[in-house]
């Protein structure tokens, strides 16, 4: 299977380096860390010319390794898109510059009732990108589904189904399905959490965060744990793919932007937090990358059938039914032990 949607960013990314090792001219880099398909070609490309410099996308699959490849040393990046609950664990380890408002004017076009909700309000340390409802993908001639968790139970579609290969997802998924917080520390329904995982385990190909994308599109896979703005990236190549956010409740996330404490260009990353916030680039953004970024003016530009997609301005008892995932502190190594212990199962 061809990795068709990761290898976009990858390929932008060496002919990115590519053009830098041969132009012989020093102009400055900015380098990005962030989730595959997530970032607009015609942004990047004005924001080098306006800039005068060169913008280097490097990717990662899951906030987890994120993380872990910044505590293995990682350094010399200047902007990074993790989710709120992981720009909470950084910030409280000191791994953040603070965000200086004087060089991000458009700060202003925050959608503020996104903006009420984010952990960071104020934006001291971040500033949301985009937002992301779980839920699943799947194939229309699976047919009207009941829009349930439970579906991973279907042992008809074994083999067939994925699941995301993200700790905190996948256990906030079940923990949704028994109906329970996503953020339980609970020992009694983690442990039940587990079982269910385990189970749904056993009907699935695998954990995937990136290939279920071309796997989706062409069938290969018939149900998918995923992404809201992936499904929605799927569905431009495959028009019978459907997605549902199922009635017991999912996970509402913010990608936020952040200057990790070793950026080496931390006033280039301020003015391409600047960038994404203008109202033009956040719409371009949004019909990139199926995301909706909450920048107020940018929704007056978007086409119509953007404006109306539930997905991207989901109806109150939608949005009553969605649950942010938080930072646990010293709970979150129960969720590591977990997803250590459902991996490990048979
Ligand atoms: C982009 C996936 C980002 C969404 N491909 C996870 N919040």
């Amino acid at each position: 299977m061809m990795k068709k949607y990761a290898l976009r960013s990858a390929i932008g990314a060496l002919a990115l380096s590519a053009a830098l090792c041969g132009c012989g001219e020093k102009k400055p880099v900015l380098h990005i860390f962030t989730w595959s398909d997530y970032m607009s070609d015609g942004v990047v490309e004005q924001f080098e010319a306006d800039h005068n410099c060169r913008v280097v996308i490097d990717t990662y699959d899951s906030n987890e390794s994120m993380y872990a490849k910044l505590k293995a040393g990682a350094k010399g990046y200047d902007l990074i898109f993790p989710s709120s609950y992981m720009v909470k664990l950084m910030f409280k380890n000191e791994m953040l510059l603070p965000i200086d408002h004087e060089k991000i004017p458009n700060l202003k076009n925050l959608d503020p009732k996104y903006l009420e909700m984010a952990f960071d309000k104020e934006c001291h340390h971040s500033v949301p990108y985009s937002l992301t409802i779980t839920g699943i993908g799947y194939l229309a001639d699976l047919g009207d589904l009941e829009p349930t968790w439970a579906l991973f139970d279907r042992t008809d579609l074994k083999g067939r189904i994925t699941l995301l290969n993200d700790s905190r997802e996948t256990i906030g998924a079940a923990l949704k399905f028994l109906g329970y917080s996503v953020n339980s520390t609970d020992d009694a329904q983690l442990a039940a959490a587990k079982e269910v995982v385990k189970r749904w385990k056993k009907n699935i190909a695998k954990f995937e965060n990136e290939q279920y994308k071309n796997g989706l599109a062409s069938g290969e896979f018939r149900l998918t744990h995923g992404y809201s703005g992936d499904i929605k990236l799927v569905q431009e190549e495959n028009e019978d793919v459907r997605f549902l956010v199922p009635r017991e409740g999912a996970c509402l996330s913010f990608d936020d932007m952040v200057i990790p404490a070793t950026a080496r260009e931390p006033d280039l990353a301020h003015a391409f937090i600047n960038a994404c916030l203008e109202p033009e680039n956040a719409a371009q953004l949004v019909q990139d990358i199926w995301y909706l970024c909450p920048n107020l003016p940018a929704y007056d530009l978007l086409p119509e059938d953007f404006r109306n997609d539930p997905v991207f301005f989901p109806p109150d008892e939608i949005v009553s039914k969605l649950e942010m995932l938080d930072n646990l502190g010293e709970a979150n190594a129960k969720y590591v032990k977990l997803w250590d212990e459902i991996k490990a199962a048979e």
